[in-house]
């Protein structure tokens, strides 16, 4: 069986099936493997990024799909190019086996490829920095339905804003919050305020027991509570 087979195709099927998506920005070829294996069968999704790129390269990241092929890899190429350009790339990804693939959504919606077969993702709000970013949210917003995109990343230390999404977008679409953790949002608070899923990077990796920090983060945003999040 094909990994294509084994593996939901889009990741608005995952909602509610598990909450934490961890960040793979490891700088160790074997740490790939390594992690993977102590998340087998707890992990639906995994993030990789231009540092899983650049470490392990596109013919690692397709053997590394291969050996999880129950796990949907979503990967943060923040791209930002014209169209056509953002169309080849989001296609190669598809090609070696990622699901989705997150592009920055202020390109506008000319630049954003129309993809049958890969969820985009457009990034709305930054955890960081980012004022400009703020300051079109509701655009960004706005083109998610008319580009056919799955959903936003919006940094889980912004909860108006994911609350606004949430509301503007209903609950066909994905929001996903980064910043838990290591960078100071409490697990559990982005999904409170309406984001689907929290992106978890060095307080997963970092931790001397991964498998343990992924069930504790998993656990605390299943039992989301606003009231802990003030
Ligand atoms: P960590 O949990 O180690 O802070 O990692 C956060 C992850 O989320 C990184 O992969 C980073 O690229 C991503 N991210 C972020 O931190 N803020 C954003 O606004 C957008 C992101 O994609």
């Amino acid at each position: 069986m094909t990994a294509e087979e084994e593996m939901t195709d889009r990741i608005v099927d995952l909602k509610g099936v598990s909450r934490v998506i961890p960040a793979l920005d490891l700088t160790k070829p074997e740490r790939y493997w390594a992690l993977m294996r102590e998340l087998r069968g707890l992990v639906k999704i995994v993030k990789v990024s231009w540092v899983t790129l650049l470490t392990i390269g596109p013919e690692g990241l397709r053997k590394l799909i291969l050996d999880n092929s129950d796990v949907y890899f979503l990967m943060d190429a923040k791209l930002a190019d014209v169209n056509f350009i953002n169309g080849l790339i989001a296609g190669r990804l598809r090609e070696i086996g990622i699901r989705g693939v997150i592009m920055h959504g202020f390109v506008g919606n000319v630049n954003v490829p129309r993809m049958e077969d890969l969820d985009l993702i457009l990034l709305a709000s930054m955890t960081s920095g980012g004022e400009l970013y703020d300051a079109n949210f509701d655009y960004v917003i706005k083109i998610v339905k008319d580009v056919n995109a799955a959903g936003v990343v919006i940094g889980g230390n912004k909860p108006n804003l994911i609350a606004r999404a949430r509301a503007i977008l209903g609950s066909g679409y994905v929001i996903l919050s980064p910043g838990i953790g290591a960078q100071g949002v409490k697990p559990g608070c982005a999904i409170a305020h309406g984001a689907d899923f929290e992106i978890v990077g060095r307080a997963i990796y970092e931790s001397s027991n991964p498998r343990e920090a992924f069930i504790r983060i998993e656990d605390e945003a299943r039992r989301a509570d606003i009231n802990r999040c003030k």
